[in-house]
């Protein structure tokens, strides 16, 4: 049998299997098809950017490994995401940072201006996609103490504010341009890494420099501003100035969009549980699905509990409130199987969620049917989703299955490992 017409008749078996709990496969594969997933660009090149002089990691954030044939310039990366969105189904957006300008000279942070990025914009129009964006406060000399918009140095402050106000006239345009709201999120690595004792006068400070560099209102269609809080980084180990509930307060009170990214709490602290909450008083957040191995080492994201749980989460409070982001950074293996890899696992999550019977199961907790909810639950995850993506990868024209490694092989032989 031809392998598309096992796929199919595969797909006829689940969707019959999933009819007679209530789902309609070919719906949910429509849902799917239609929740953006942005993927992070700086798991091409492990967050390096293309500046011309500064530009690296630092502030607690550190990618490791040294896996052949890192993306070295914006050209590269192009062509590495290219590839990436030839093995990925479904639609995608493209995440990039303030460090991955593409330039032939050397542009201060304080200067970048949209020009800088018009290769990218034309770039994601011509893939028919859209950007999001992040100002890079980190990996720069004007970030060496781990304190950018909560120094109490008024000079760094300043340049890093005009950081941030540059940074969101790019989003702006980059939103403009592409016709899709640019979410544009906002991570300072500043904190201490030893006992703290005025932690309210750098959050203070902080909240001072983030309104001056959210003052200019701009329209919801071109961007929206997120902000993302951490636990601590590696050599900021005792106190996060941008903490949890500093963001939560802050995001609640202006409106913006709070960031939630899996690897920025206590070990058996899960976002899973956070979406329903922050969606009650948030119009709309932003999740940076990522996997935390012990500390917030943003490994590539797998298809376990949590990830399963985020998913559910995401389509029981309404997906077009959540933006979708992953981030993570490994070095240890070829690149583009880590972003096809993750991503692709993020649409299985969404999928196995998409056919739940959602509402069986919400009526069975209502009624106090534990019983039936657990036997119920228990018996989705064996239920054959895994046709259903299958088929949904072959509607969509990419690579079915473990297949997509054939081409990441053959790809990292004529091109990746070339860079050497
Ligand atoms: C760092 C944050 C932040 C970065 C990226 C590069 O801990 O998670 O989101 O990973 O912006
Ligand atoms: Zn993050």
């Amino acid at each position: 049998m031809a392998n598309s017409e096992k796929i199919e008749k595969l797909y006829l078996i689940a969707k019959e299997t999933y009819a007679e709990l209530g789902i309609d496969t070919d719906q949910a594969l429509e849902k799917l098809a239609g929740i953006p997933v942005s993927l992070h660009c700086w798991q091409g090149d492990d967050v390096s950017g293309f500046e011309k002089d500064a530009g690296g990691t630092s502030g607690g954030i550190l990618s490791t490994g040294n896996y052949p044939g890192r993306a070295r310039n914006a050209a590269e990366l192009r062509a590495d995401l290219d590839k990436a969105f030839q093995l990925i189904p479904g639609t995608k957006r493209l995440n990039l940072h303030a460090i991955y300008l593409d330039t032939d000279q050397p542009v201060e942070r304080n200067e970048i201006r949209p020009e800088h990025f018009q290769s990218w914009i034309d770039w994601a129009k011509e893939k028919k996609t859209a950007l999001d964006f992040n100002p890079s406060y980190f990996g720069h000399p004007m970030a060496a103490t781990n304190l950018t918009l909560s120094s109490p140095d008024s000079g760094i402050r300043n340049f890093w504010i005009e950081h941030g106000i540059a940074c969101r006239k790019i989003a702006e345009e980059m939103g403009k341009a592409l016709g899709s709201p640019c979410i544009m999120n906002t991570w300072i690595p500043d904190g201490f890494k030893d006992i703290t004792v005025d932690r309210a006068a750098a959050r203070r400070r902080l909240i001072e420099s983030l309104d001056t560099v959210f003052a200019e209102k701009i329209s919801k269609d071109h961007m929206r501003d997120a902000v993302e809080s951490k636990l601590f980084g590696i050599g900021v180990e005792s106190c996060t100035v941008g903490s949890n509930e500093f963001y939560m307060g802050y995001a609640l009170k202006n409106n913006l969009l709070l960031c939630l990214d899996s690897g920025h709490f206590h070990p058996t602290e899960v976002i899973s549980d956070k979406i329903s909450s922050a969606l009650l008083f948030l119009d709309e957040i932003l999740l940076h699905v990522s996997r935390p191995v012990r500390w917030d080492s943003d490994h590539v994201v797998i298809y376990d509990d949590e990830l399963q749980a985020i998913a559910a989460e995401i389509i029981r409070n309404g997906a077009e409130r959540v933006h979708i982001g992953l981030d993570y950074f490994d070095a240890t293996i070829n690149r583009l199987a880590a972003w096809t890899i993750g991503t692709r696992n993020m649409q299985k999550a969404l999928l196995a969620a998409l056919l739940q019977p959602q509402k069986t199961l919400a009526d069975m907790e209502a009624a106090s049917q534990n019983t039936a909810k657990l036997a119920l639950l228990e018996e989705l995850k064996s239920m054959p989703f895994g046709a259903v993506y299958d088929y949904f990868c072959m509607k969509q024209n990419v690579p079915v299955g473990y297949s997509f490694m054939n081409e990441i092989e053959s790809y990292e032989k004529t091109v990746q490992l070339k860079r050497i």
